[in-house]
């Protein structure tokens, strides 16, 4: 199924939730920096960068595009950590690790929104989605399960 919004077609699985896909971004050196975005409601909260897949587009070809248009990052795609259901505001988000190899210093959101990307430390990077999108934490907290030495 899909749906018209401004400048974007919504995709939506077969129980009705909008299809997203996501990247915790890395650094290609340092996999304990994070790089967040800014919210595009709330310039001082940070989020994972991410956003609706569309029409025949794949899980991992619609992360990296979402991760350019947001954070005008890109490198290359790592692990798949999961999906991850907001049952709440009834979407799946499709996530990877990303190593990030290329920063633009200026990309589509920055141009058309002002939107922000910061490096954070892990520990910190997993505060502020603790206390603003409390449901991306957990996609952090995957990264580090899967990281874990067996
Ligand atoms: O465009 C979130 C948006 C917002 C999300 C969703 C995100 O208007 P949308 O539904 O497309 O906005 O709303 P819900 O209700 O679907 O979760 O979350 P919220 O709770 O803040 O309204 O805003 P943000 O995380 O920035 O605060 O993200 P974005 O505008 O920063 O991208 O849109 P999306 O990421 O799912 O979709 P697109 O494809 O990126
Ligand atoms: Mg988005």
């Amino acid at each position: 199924m899909v749906k018209d919004k401004p400048n974007s077609t919504r995709v939506y699985d077969d129980d009705g939730y909008r299809k997203r896909a996501a990247c915790v971004c890395v650094k290609e050196n340092d996999h304990n920096q994070i790089l967040l975005v800014s919210s595009s409601n709330e310039n001082s909260s940070w989020i994972v960068p991410g956003g609706g897949l569309e029409p025949n587009e794949e899980p991992p070809e619609a992360a990296v595009r979402e991760v350019m248009e947001e954070a005008g990052v890109s490198g290359r795609l790592g692990i798949f950590l999961g999906v991850f259901e907001n049952n709440e505001r009834k979407h799946r988000t499709t996530v990877y690790i990303l190593h990030v190899t290329n920063e633009l210093s200026e990309w589509d959101d920055s141009k058309t929104i002002g939107r922000r990307r910061r490096w954070f430390q892990y520990e910190e990077a997993l505060a502020h989605l603790t206390a603003h999108k409390p449901l991306m934490a957990q996609w952090l907290l995957n990264k580090a399960k899967a990281e874990a030495p067996r």
